[in-house]
């Protein structure tokens, strides 16, 4: 019998190349209640075939990876299964991967990270208890740098939040008449399209769909809307106007509350794992004192409008000992890039942990 999950083991170079395939496969899966999974099987002459999961309620991607193989008439009884996630336990939304693993009767496999969701993780013990060579650990940091906001999404059971502010130098998103669109440059609004495009979620209060009437859908280069949405959803009790684009759409959620840990339970139970909060600044200011944004995005626009209105309204704070701490945040991307003649500022907060509750860490 092989060495068990997590034991230190030896990686061949191909099994490397075969891992690092079954990442970049991983990568073109979409947002949505399940983690970014890719799986690549590495036959006996070095030949290697992949397949990713494509979202909630379709195929794992190991499945993808075994169909395949067999549409191509490999020998899987000599093969190597990489997957950069423990291939599941469950009977969830599809069947479990370890049955499909061994009816393919495979006999070796690698995944390179434990499944944090208790109710699908253990198939790596069941597979290594059936005989199977099981071992782990290979490109686990980057396996758990592609779903670090779904693991924290799991842990804190509520969805992972993004804030997106696009504001002027003197942080205002309005001048004093209101007039708003647009400060920040066409090159930050293809951007936030493309953040848009990977959540599960993008929410604006009441305040910001009556005034800016937006469609809070995400669109390619072309400005043509994707295939596949977020889900629009508008905080606050006040009505929307019937001819909105939010009243409209059939799939729009509003969230009849002000309060922000109940809209954030509701999206959960929705199977919301990661929400893009879009404002306008009482949203985002209820967001940050409820101490439950996970990352920024702000746009920084070359502009001063003087008087206006502020980008996050109605935090508690009255001295700078109590300012909120932001901590630049270079693990995907830069911090701090050029979007056009913007800057894009990206940002982490802190880990409030388990007892926090919720206001910010003081300044020294
Ligand atoms: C895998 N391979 O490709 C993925 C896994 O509802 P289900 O049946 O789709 O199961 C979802 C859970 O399965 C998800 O929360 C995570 O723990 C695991 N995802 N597992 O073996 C995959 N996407
Ligand atoms: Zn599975």
């Amino acid at each position: 019998m092989g060495a068990q999950p997590g034991e230190a083991a030896e990686f061949t170079d191909l099994e490397s190349a075969a891992m690092i395939a079954a990442l970049n496969a991983a990568r073109e899966g979409v947002r949505g209640a399940n983690p970014l999974v890719g799986a690549a099987i590495l036959t006996a002459d070095g030949q290697i075939v992949t397949g990713h999961h494509g979202g909630t309620g379709t195929p794992h991607a190991e499945v993808e990876a075994i169909t395949t193989a067999h549409d191509l008439d490999i020998d899987l009884t000599t093969a190597t299964l990489l997957v950069t996630l423990e291939p599941c336990d469950h009977h969830g939304r599809t069947g479990p991967c370890t049955e499909a693993i061994l009816a393919a009767e495979i006999p070796s496999v690698v995944f390179a990270s434990p499944d944090p969701n208790p109710l699908a993780a253990g198939g790596g013990n069941t597979l290594a208890e059936a005989g199977l060579t099981v071992r782990s650990g290979l490109c686990e940091e980057d396996s758990r740098a592609l779903n670090a906001r779904w693991v924290r999404s799991l842990t804190e059971a509520r969805p992972f939040v993004t804030a997106k502010i696009a504001q002027s130098l003197d942080g205002a998103v309005a001048a004093a008449d209101a007039t708003s669109q647009w400060i920040t440059s066409a090159e930050s609004r293809a951007h936030a399209h493309e953040v848009r495009s990977r959540v599960d979620a993008i929410l604006v209060g009441t305040g910001t769909a009556v005034a800016d009437d937006p469609r809070l859908n995400a669109r390619g280069p072309d400005g043509i809307a994707l295939d596949d949405q977020p889900r629009p959803v508008v905080l606050g009790t006040s009505e929307l106007p019937v001819t909105s684009f939010l009243a409209l759409n059939p799939n729009t959620l509003h969230l009849r509350t002000h309060d922000v840990r109940e809209a954030l339970d509701e999206l959960y139970a929705a199977g919301a794992r990661h929400l893009l909060v879009e404002g306008g600044p009482t949203v985002l200011g209820a967001f940050f004192s409820a101490g439950v944004v996970d990352e920024v995005f702000c746009y920084q626009a070359p502009l001063l409008i003087g008087p206006g209105r502020g980008s996050v309204d109605g935090l508690e704070i009255g001295t700078l000992s109590e300012a909120l701490q932001l901590i630049p945040d270079d693990t995907e991307t830069p911090a701090v890039s050029r979007v056009g003649p913007d800057f894009l500022l990206h940002f982490a907060t802190a880990d409030p942990g388990p007892d926090s509750t919720g206001l910010p860490e003081s300044v020294t």
